[in-house]
Formats: structure tokens, sequence, C-alpha cells
């Protein structure tokens, strides 16, 4: 199923030079002949799905993993939805583009991000500006059309050729009873099996392909699955009954007693409680089997209009999902592994089929890959591209980002956790509180559920090294973010 041919990246008898991202000027082209050698993108992004739940899904892996380069180090810098929203379009930092939490009332995150200007410059408008069409079926930044008085409900953010964001009455993830900005006008849905979000904007999606002929085109997909409240399409209910929640060994942690005051204060899980964490583990399994479907449908609609060989299908979360590890009964933000970890597989135009890699990459590369590949300008990523590890031969991880910050700050709205920021490599994370001068390390080699935090361990000058490196990070911007300690 794969084909050689237009490939931006090393190896694969690519055809197209990819322009660095960042180099003044838009390799833009009003010529539909010039643009269409470009490859087109698929983006499908799902709302708080973890790593282990993909296993449960049929055709993620003959239609992605087996295509495809999956990653197996995936991470969302900060691990929380609207935050990593905004990191996925403007391939920056929270502490770059400003947003920490979802906000609430008449400051929503949507609203923080429209203020602030920063829709002007996205990976939308880049890739507009390089010749694409662009359109959006989905979930946008949290809380989108805003809460205020002043919310307009049929606002399209510029970048956006077609725009089908959808929103609830409650301002709440809904999976029937919600509207759909369709272009400014704004379309009620009901409760009926067709009103089921997923096929909806699954439908809306594929009819975009189908129309795009003549220009490269970029989808954004972007279902609430599996966000709570996992709701299942009524063709999948109850296809996971009686499946629990796996018991990893850090599920329901015995001793939090090497754990910041925050998580010591939790308590365990009691049996009603797992008996939750278990029904929401299959609700959120079988809430995913129609992205699963929606995923068979988006390629063959490719397929259908012979652009399947063109493009970039890219399939990610905005972050990962606890559940019961740690005694987080549901939840994400925290610096565990469950939380911050993301899928991601990339398939298209030169990728390797079947392949897994070990390198690092996060949230903040995904707005510069795209734009590398699209051959259009960038601006001011903290991110990099990760283009180069969609060829034959990818450099290798002795060359690639040797560590990642990853930051949370306690917003109102948030998850309630303290904030905190981390540096993480493949050996070890170190997380530091800022409120209670807190402290977390875990030997991620031979602790890799992060049972016992080793902080008491580090002697003052190991500490002063790490301290000095996230301290770094916490203020990078640009090229300082991608730069190797
Ligand atoms: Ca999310
Ligand atoms: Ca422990």
């Amino acid at each position: 199923m794969l084909a050689l041919g237009a490939a931006a990246c090393g190896g694969g008898g690519g055809a197209t030079p990819a322009a660095p991202s960042g180099a003044s000027g838009s390799a833009a082209s009003s010529s539909g002949q010039s643009a269409r050698a470009k490859p087109n993108f698929v983006f499908i992004m799902a709302d708080d799905l973890d790593v282990e739940a993909i296993q449960h899904m049929y055709k993620l892996k003959p239609l992605m993993i087996d295509q495809g380069v999956t990653f197996a180090n995936s991470f969302a810098a900060t691990p929380i939805c609207c935050p990593s929203r905004a990191s996925m379009l403007t391939g920056r930092y929270s502490h770059n583009h400003g947003i920490w939490g979802n906000g609430r009332g008449a400051n929503t995150c949507f609203e923080q991000f429209q203020r602030s200007g920063q829709e002007g410059s996205t990976v939308a408008t880049w890739l507009k500006a390089a010749g694409y069409k662009t359109g959006l079926f989905g979930k946008y930044l949290n809380l989108y059309p805003g809460g205020g008085p002043n919310a307009d409900n049929t606002y399209v953010p510029p970048g956006w050729d077609e725009w089908h964001a959808v929103f609830s009455s409650q301002g709440s993830d809904a999976y029937y009873d919600y509207f759909i900005n369709e272009n400014q006008k704004v379309v009620p849905y009901g409760n009926r099996s067709a009103d089921y979000l997923t096929d909806v904007l699954v439908e809306k999606a594929a009819e975009f392909i189908k129309k795009s002929a003549g220009a490269p085109f970029f989808v954004w997909f972007a279902p609430n699955a599996p966000h709570n409240p996992a709701m299942p399409a009524r063709r999948h209910e109850n296809h996971y009954a009686g499946r629990g929640a796996p018991r990893g060994p850090a599920f329901n942690e015995e001793d939090m007693s090497d754990k910041p005051r925050y998580y010591r204060e939790q308590p365990r899980l009691s049996s009603a409680d797992i008996a939750e964490v278990d029904y929401l583990y299959r609700r959120r399994l079988e809430t995913m089997l129609a992205v699963d479907d929606g995923i068979e449908t988006l390629i063959q609609a490719l397929h259908s209009v012979t652009q399947l060989e063109n493009t970039y299908v890219i399939f990610a979360s905005d972050n990962g999902f606890l559940l019961g590890q740690h005694r987080f009964p549901n939840g994400k933000a925290a610096p565990y592994e469950e939380s911050i970890r993301t899928p991601l597989i990339v398939r298209g135009p030169g990728v390797p089929a079947g392949r897994s890699l070990s390198h690092d990459v996060a949230n903040i590369d995904l707005a510069p890959t795209l734009a590398e590949l699209a051959q259009a300008s960038a601006a001011d990523v903290d991110g990099r591209s990760f283009a180069a590890l969609l060829g034959q031969s990818p450099p290798s991880t002795d060359t690639w980002r040797k560590d990642l910050l990853l930051e949370h700050e306690l917003t109102t709205g948030g998850d309630g956790l303290p904030s905190w920021a981390a540096v993480r490599t493949k050996d070890y994370i170190f997380i530091e509180y800022a409120s209670q001068s807190e402290l977390e390390y875990y030997d991620l080699v031979n602790d890799p559920y992060q049972l016992q935090s080793r902080h008491g361990g580090l002697d003052a000058e190991r500490r002063r090294t790490l301290t000095a490196r996230l301290r770094q990070l916490q203020e990078c911007r640009g090229a300082s973010c991608r730069s190797n300690p």
C-alpha cells in the first residue's frame, strides 16, 4: 500500500527536498499543479487516549501500525487537553504559548488563545499560506466558542477553509446533543444513532477529502473520543463487557510515602472505585471503536481519490490517561508515564512499514514536522521536526533529543494538581513541585512504573545539575528548546 515518491524526508527516494522550518518566505504556490505535488495530511487526534488502549482497536494495526512508523516514546509536554492542543497548533511549549489549563467561565482556554492573537500563526495558517486547503472536524480548543456574553458561535479562526467545530450548550464534551459550527452555520444534532459525534465528523472529513481535488489538503480530525463521559456508538455498546482495567504494578499503589503530599493524601481506591475504573476503561475502549471505523473510512476516502499514497496519515492523542495508577481513579496532568505518554503513528509517502522508533518526540514537534513536509514556513517553534525520522534511514537516537521538558501549572478549571515541571530522559525523570519545594526522581530503567521516588538519594551536585537543566528548559524559547544539554 506504500508508495515511495513525494516524501520530503531522506532515504525514501523523495523527489521533494524539504525546506528548513523557519526558512524565510513561504514555499506557497498558487498553481494547483505544483501545489498538488505536495503531500496531504490527515491528522487524527483522539482526546485523552492512553497508549495501552490502542491495542484494543482492530483496524488501527493493519491500517496504521503495519503501514508506518510507531513512535514508542511520544509525549505531551503539558499533559492536559487545551495546553496540548495549543502546542500542537503552534509547536510551542506552554511557557511560550501561555496556555496552562482549560479555563472556565468567560476566561476559557479558547478565548485566552484567541485574545493573545496566536490564532494568526498556527500550523493551519502556515499550511494555507503554502497552498493547502485546510479543514478542521471536531474539537478545537477547549470551551470553544467561549463562555462570555460576546461568545460568537459562528466564529472561524484564521487559516481554516472548512470549519466544523463541535460544542455543546454546557461547554462540556458530548457525544450526542451538540452543535457544530459548519462554516458559520450553527447546526444542532440530536440523540439518534446517526447523530453520534464521531460518525458525523468522519463523514464530514471524508467528504472534504473527496471534494478536494486540485490542491493539497490538511485534515485536522479531532473527535472527543474517548474523553469522559466515554460514550460508545450504540453499535459498540457492551463490545468489551466484562473487560477490566489492567492491574499493572502502579495500580492502586500501596505505598505512596515516596511521593509529594498531594499524592500521599489520596486514599487507596476502594472496591467501588475500582469497579468504576473498570467500567470507564471498557467504555473508553468501546468509544474508540467508532474512531477505529473512522480510520478505515478516511483511508478509503483517500484511496477513492487516489491520494492515499500521497498522504501522511497521523494518529495521535492530546494527552495520555491514568486509570487506577498511583491511586488516580482517572485523570491526566500528572507527571506519570500513563499521563504523559501518547500514541503516535504515522504512515505516508516513503514512510517504512511496520517500524517502531525509540526517539523521544512530543506534541510540540507536530506543527514543525507538518510545516517541513509541506515546505511551509513555521514561525517561532520550540519543537523539532521529526520528518527525518519518517525516512528509511532515520538519524540515530544519539543525534536526537536527549531530554524533554514537561510542565504543568495549577489553574482554575484545571485538574487541581499542584504545579510541577520535569526533565525527562530515557533513563530518568526529575520532577520539581514549585509551591511545596517537593521533588520526585524516578530511575525509569529499573523502576519504569514509578513506584519509588529516589529524590532523597540525589547528592547535592547531581541535584544542582538537574535543577539547572530544568531551569534552562523552563526558560527556553525556539532554538534553545532544541539544544541538548
Ligand atoms: Ca485531552
Ligand atoms: Ca511507592
